[in-house]
């Protein structure tokens, strides 16, 4: 597998038709970074319109192969030698692309991508959400080439069964090329000897119980990892093997409460944007890291990918240093028009199924969550939210559904899910004339836990999944009012203890780590500097007063 990023040609095109435009024609081309978002660039920021990528492959003349890209937004045509073999919608769910094998060793890929609402093509993408939706490459390319006719594995999934302190797991194998009915697989477990399996084939995939070696568990405190390396008996070339990293973890949703390897579990964590002002929603992996090093210091065991998939390399960071995290597809807000909308519901469930094959093998990933505060408290949001889960049950059993609802006293879709989590803003929201705002989240958190103590939910843990208030970074005023930093201070500290001391409560994930761009205009929430100020830091990472009040009493909850 390689990986295509780098610098690629690049020619912005503005208000042109994407589907009547061909990449023959473009002239004049300069360059870009890729991954990259071309509106996150001084030269381009704020401009919606087309925009074309291009860069030459080598694949060796015979050979099939295998494009995957990370996310593109928000919808893209793909052409290869100006042949379009792949149209996507969904700027954030991963896809992929396949190329036969040709004479030609050379060939050019070219992007076509449109970063325009339009919600005939990319109803998943709305200008109203508050986060600021950009265009582009957004995540990496990879390449991966197959010998053409002889098979070869095409991907390998790894999960932990209930045995998983016995190292148990099962072994899902997805195959390509000519194969027969079943086939003779050599498996290596953390690069020791290779041990044979012969294994059924079942619409391409072969599906085996297999036992790791020396088993060691994976948690937050001691995030532990195992490999595998499969290729096919008789087969010699390497292109055609692969390899997956996994963690034997286990997680449960039973008499009210989290339990991670048969432990109770408390969650304690951010919101988080993948946003960062130089690179738009492209940040690189150092910057990832920082993150994490920052929510590790804040006493953070717990990170909600807010509100998309995430990108690969963080979820390679949160497996390597232990933080568990909930990975939910696009959404934001949907009501009727968008959830009823067959586009929508087809875009919806295909990207589903590309978040979960992307981050099965990630030990990090324990929730998988979609549609963010949906309007959950109205029956034409129950189908949508029914085939969510029932799809996401079944491409994977092993782990929890939930989606954030904003709705928590009055939501009629609780009963859906294995996790309850509520997006509540008392003391910021709604509350226009009360005199002292900060009393309210007490009182609210009480109301609300009690509400989840009643018979019909008494068997799904609950968690605060957003919770939170503006502070403008630096301003400070003695009144400590309203987007002072002390205001929203005092507020998390408040929300972080009520949240932890409650025993109907499994966690809390604070609205939000750091601060990030939303928009100005057309039906936007109008914020300060066209920003969600939530952020416990700020779009630089520098902290704000809550930081300090934040570490202090999650630090209080570390073991
Ligand atoms: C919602 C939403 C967040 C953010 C937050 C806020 O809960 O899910 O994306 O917009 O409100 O700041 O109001």
């Amino acid at each position: 597998m390689s990986c295509l990023d780098g610098i690629w040609d690049f020619l912005f095109l503005g208000d042109v038709d994407l589907d009547a435009c061909a990449p023959e024609s473009l002239r004049d081309w300069t360059k870009t970074g890729v991954p990259s978002a071309f509106d996150a660039t001084p030269d381009l920021a704020g401009k919606r319109g087309v925009a074309a990528y291009r860069r030459r492959l080598s694949i060796p003349a015979g050979h099939s192969a295998k494009l995957s890209f990370g996310a593109v937004s928000m919808r893209c045509r793909v052409f290869v030698d100006g042949v379009c073999l792949r149209e996507h919608a969904c700027g954030y769910a991963p896809f992929g692309l396949e190329l036969e094998a040709s004479d030609d060793s050379e060939r050019e890929l070219v992007l076509l991508v449109d970063n325009r609402f339009d919600f005939e093509h990319t109803p998943m993408h709305e200008p109203y959400f508050d986060f600021y939706q950009y265009g582009g490459i957004l995540r990496s390319v990879m390449l991966q080439v197959f010998p053409d006719t002889k098979p070869s594995i095409d991907w390998v999934k790894v999960a932990p069964t209930e045995r998983y302190r016995d190292g148990e797991v099962s072994l899902h194998i997805g195959l390509r090329g000519a194969v027969s009915d079943s086939m003779t697989l050599l498996i290596a477990w953390d690069h020791g000897n290779e041990q044979s399996y012969t294994g059924t084939i079942i619409d391409g995939e072969i599906t085996l119980t297999a036992r790791v070696p020396n088993p060691s568990l994976w948690s937050p405190e001691s995030p532990l990892l195992h490999a595998v390396h499969v290729r096919i008996k008789d087969e010699s070339h390497a292109s055609g093997s692969q390899q997956a990293r996994f963690g034997l973890r286990w997680i449960e949703a039973r008499e009210g409460a989290l339990w991670l390897n048969g432990e109770q579990l408390q969650l304690r964590g951010y919101n988080r944007h993948e946003w960062h002002p130089n690179f738009g929603p492209c940040t690189p992996p150092l910057q990832m890291l920082n993150d994490l090093q920052h929510l590790r210091d804040l006493g953070c065991n717990f990170i909600r990918g807010s509100h998309y998939p995430q990108d690969q390399r963080f979820l390679d960071l949160c497996d390597e240093l232990g933080f568990l995290v909930w990975e939910e597809n696009l959404g934001w807000g949907q009501r009727e028009r968008t959830l009823t909308n067959e586009t929508f519901r087809a875009q919806h469930l295909e990207s589903l199924r590309a978040m979960v094959h992307a981050s099965y093998n990630h030990p990090c990933v324990i929730i998988w969550g979609f549609l963010n505060e949906a309007g959950s408290d109205q029956p034409y949001a129950r189908p949508i939210i029914e085939e969510s889960a029932v799809e996401l049950r079944q491409l994977d059993a092993t782990r929890l559904v939930s989606f954030a609802s904003m709705y928590a006293l009055t939501d009629i879709c609780f009963d859906l899910v294995d996790l309850i989590a509520i997006n509540i803003y008392p003391g910021w929201y709604d509350c226009d004339d009360v005199e002292d705002p900060l009393a309210l989240i007490a009182p609210y958190m009480q109301k609300c836990f009690d509400h989840f103590s009643s018979d019909a939910y008494a068997d799904k843990p609950v968690i605060i999944s957003e919770i939170g208030a503006e502070g403008l970074y630096g301003w400070h005023e003695p009144h400590h009012d309203f987007y002072t930093e002390a205001y929203q201070a005092n507020y998390l500290r408040i929300a972080c203890q009520e949240a932890l001391e409650h025993p109907r409560s499994s966690g809390i994930a604070l609205w939000h780590f750091s601060d990030a761009r939303t928009y100005g205009t057309g039906r936007s929430i109008k914020r300060p500097r066209t920003f969600n100020n939530k952020g416990t830091l700020d779009e630089y990472r520098r902290p704000k007063l809550a930081y300090q009040a934040v570490r202090d009493v999650f630090n209080a909850y570390t073991s």
